[in-house]
């Protein structure tokens, strides 16, 4: 029971930083994006590739536990990147929440910016439960994580409102069941939107930059 308070007081601190990152957000009319994954699904490198296609100005907040690999990864196809190492401030913990991407704004002329994507740490359960004042929620899911993962972490799939399948290129290697991966995703979210990509041929980028660039500021 306590537990239960503690966490709904968590929560609860962490909605007071959500508005006010979601105030300066729109104050400055840049679009938010949160994009979540499991470690390795792609985010980084469906960013790099998309990207610096884009006719809007884009940035990145990276939310990594240690390291700046993928914020130097980003930043060598020149978007602007701030970085946010939970190790260093926030105990190591395993999602971004608000507080910490509050921090990581300072590194950032959101002025500048007509679009920003925050990436959070790769991680199918704590980064779903935290609002970051983000407008849109997506996530990035592999073919080689296996189909029965949207029953298995329905929250995580259940609080975006686009998968983006990535890994396209490896399914001719893999015995992975499009049709039943579908089935248990709609059966989590029913009507959720999906797109097949591949980071490293480049199908589905298309999708991914028109979806990015369809994000309300407010
Ligand atoms: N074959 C193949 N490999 C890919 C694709 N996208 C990413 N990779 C590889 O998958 C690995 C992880 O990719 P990242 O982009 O670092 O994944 P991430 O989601 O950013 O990982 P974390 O930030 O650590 O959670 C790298 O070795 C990539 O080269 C793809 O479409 N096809
Ligand atoms: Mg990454």
């Amino acid at each position: 029971m306590t537990e239960v308070h503690v966490h709904e007081d968590v929560l609860k601190a962490n909605d007071t930083f959500a508005e006010d990152n979601r105030r300066d957000f729109e104050a400055a009319k840049v679009s938010v994006v949160n994009l979540m994954s499991s470690p390795g699904a792609g985010k980084t490198s469906l960013l790099e590739r998309v990207l610096p296609t884009l006719d809007v100005r884009a940035g990145v907040l990276e939310g990594d536990v240690q390291s700046s690999i993928d914020a130097d990864r980003i930043s060598s196809v020149g978007v602007p990147v701030s970085l946010v190492n939970t190790e260093t401030t926030f105990a190591g913990e395993c999602h971004l929440d608000a507080r910490m991407v509050r921090s990581g704004l300072g590194d950032l002329s959101l002025e500048n910016l007509d679009l920003l994507v925050i990436e959070n740490v790769g991680n199918l359960v704590c980064p779903a439960e935290f609002t970051v004042g983000e407008h849109r929620r997506a996530m990035v899911f592999s073919v080689t994580e296996g189909e029965e993962k949207p029953l298995k972490y329905p929250l995580m799939f259940r609080s975006c409102e686009v998968v983006f399948i990535n890994k396209a290129d490896l399914l001719p290697h893999l015995d992975f069941d499009m049709d039943l991966f579908r089935d248990n995703l709609h059966d989590v979210h029913p009507d959720i939107e999906y797109h097949l990509m591949s980071a490293r041929t480049g199908e589905g980028s298309e999708a991914f930059a028109s979806w990015l660039t369809a994000t309300p500021a407010r």
